[in-house]
């Protein structure tokens, strides 16, 4: 009897599933009040309610040109919304793109007797006269985090105050030693150079990084580097006395020709790597490394910048499609978008894993100037050779999300309360839990919202985080009900 059923049912939600797919989730926002946040995510082994968010500024000034106090590390129970202060970086003081950036945990952050036990990695910038990037090893204890060790510390090489160290990640699909590589995005330095550096592998800025944080320093007499290269990174031989072969680069350079990486994420199934690199003059691109990516020459992955901005040219002449330096080839990416009115900057995303069924398997994405999200359906098979900035299919998000926007505590939340802050606005991140679900964070703005960048850098209070969340709609579950009830009858007939 209740095999009968079961293939009934099944046979009923085949007839009806462009319905039942319709609309599985919803956009819950789970956290308000915040101070510029950045990022969220949760650590390894902790329960399904403690998340941690970050917060990129402490004080009440707004702006984007406004010198503020940085911000902290919150440990947040989604159940009851409370709020728990773990890192307090006010004594840093954060201008433009400076700021508390991105963390990481462990993956052991829970495995008792590990080294791995409570260590929260932590990238920031602080405002001085070249820009101070640090990435910092942290061990949580109770309701507060203490410095373990520097891992990485670097001045931008110029002025500017802009594209500074940003996301840092480990792999969730690695194993063994490759679990602990921690990778460390570095922007290119950005304002007033007329060079940069990104193509060149013995300069640290506009690379993606990948260091060891188990125990040991490859760098003994660095006090600024603390960490191992990994034996398998793709500049092995380099040390300071004698620069390695094939070329002279940085052990702990991953891949070349990077910009300034908003976000980027690895995929949790295949540990495949997704970046979004803001652009300089006309377009913003999503660029996809499949695992186990290598170059033909053993030589870092190259993205392009400055020679290639996307597809077009880039920052320099001659313009270029190798690194000229390592002669890899550049790797396309596999998605651009052309700048509207006020700039873009695009925000890297995940590929989704978690329960909502009409959302597996698709790679989401923003901007954080125009108050847009995209989905991608995109092969993760696509050769190289084929990324060419229009791959997969693309469906632009924005008004549907903004559709199912609501609080589940506060009935009170919506469109006519909570006028031009209600719903998603300019998001600065996605974040991902345990179980897959994925996170929001809306930056938020100054009311009134004016199209300049100054105005997206908002006073205090103003920020939200967002959770999509399975919702099984009970239409959708009385249909079904009905529809295997309606085939029963048949077969009893
Ligand atoms: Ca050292
Ligand atoms: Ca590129
Ligand atoms: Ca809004
Ligand atoms: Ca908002």
């Amino acid at each position: 009897m209740s095999g009968h059923f079961a293939s009934a049912g099944l046979l009923a939600i085949g007839l009806i599933a462009p319905t039942a797919l319709a609309q599985d989730y919803r956009i819950e926002r789970i956290a308000s009040g915040l101070n510029q946040p950045t990022f969220i995510t949760q650590a390894p082994g902790d329960p399904a309610n403690i998340l941690y968010y970050a917060e990129r500024t402490e004080s009440a000034n707004a702006g984007f040109n406004t010198a503020n106090q940085m911000g902290k590390i919150i440990r947040y129970d989604v159940n009851t919304r409370t709020k728990t202060t773990v890192l307090n970086l006010n004594a840093r003081s954060v201008i433009q793109d400076t700021g508390l950036q991105n963390f990481a945990f462990s993956p052991d952050f829970n495995a008792v007797g590990t080294p791995g036990f409570g260590k929260m990695y932590v990238s920031s910038a602080t405002n001085a006269a070249n820009a101070i990037n640090r990435v910092e090893e942290y061990t949580v204890s109770g309701n507060s985090a203490s410095l373990t060790r520097t891992i990485l510390q670097y001045n931008n090489s110029s002025t500017g105050k802009n594209h500074t160290v940003n996301w840092i990640g480990f792999n969730p699909a690695a194993t063994g030693p490759a679990r602990h590589y921690l990778h460390i995005s570095t922007g290119d330095g950005n304002a007033g150079q007329t060079s940069r550096p990104s193509q060149n592998p013995t300069d640290i800025q506009g690379k993606m990084l990948r260091v060891d944080v188990s125990p040991g320093d490859s760098y003994g007499a660095d006090a600024n580097k603390n960490f191992l290269i990994p034996a398998n990174n793709p500049i092995p031989s380099y040390n300071a006395a004698n620069p390695g072969a094939p070329v002279a680069g940085l052990g702990e350079v991953y891949m070349t020709g990077l910009r300034n990486i908003s976000r980027a994420s690895f995929d949790r199934n295949n540990g495949d790597l997704y970046l979004g690199d803001v652009g300089e003059n006309s377009v913003e691109e999503l660029d996809f490394i499949k695992s186990g990516s290598t170059t033909a020459s053993g030589l870092p992955i190259d993205l392009g910048w400055p020679k290639r901005e996307g597809m077009n040219n880039g920052w320099t002449s001659p313009f270029q499609t190798t690194n000229t330096i390592t002669g890899v080839a550049s790797t396309n990416p596999i998605r651009q978008f052309g700048h509207t009115t006020g700039g873009n900057a695009i925000i890297g995303g995940y590929r989704y894993r978690g329960p909502v069924p009409s959302l597996q398997d698709k790679f989401f994405y923003g901007d954080f100037v125009p108050f847009k999200t995209f989905m991608l359906d995109f092969n993760r098979d696509t050769l190289p050779a084929a990324f060419n900035g229009a791959n997969g299919t693309l469906t632009e998000m924005t008004a549907l999300w903004e559709s199912l926007v609501m609080d589940p505590s506060d009935p009170n939340y919506t469109l006519a309360n909570a006028g031009a802050l209600f719903g998603i606005d300019h998001i600065s991140s996605f974040g991902e839990d345990n179980a897959g679900n994925l996170y929001i964070v809306d930056f938020g703005h100054n009311v009134p919202e004016l199209s300049n960048f100054n105005n997206q850098y908002p006073g205090p209070g103003k920020g939200e985080i967002f959770r999509i969340t399975l919702v099984p709609e009970p239409a959708m579950l009385g249909i079904v009900a009905a529809a295997s009830m309606l085939v029963l009858r048949r077969r009893r007939a």
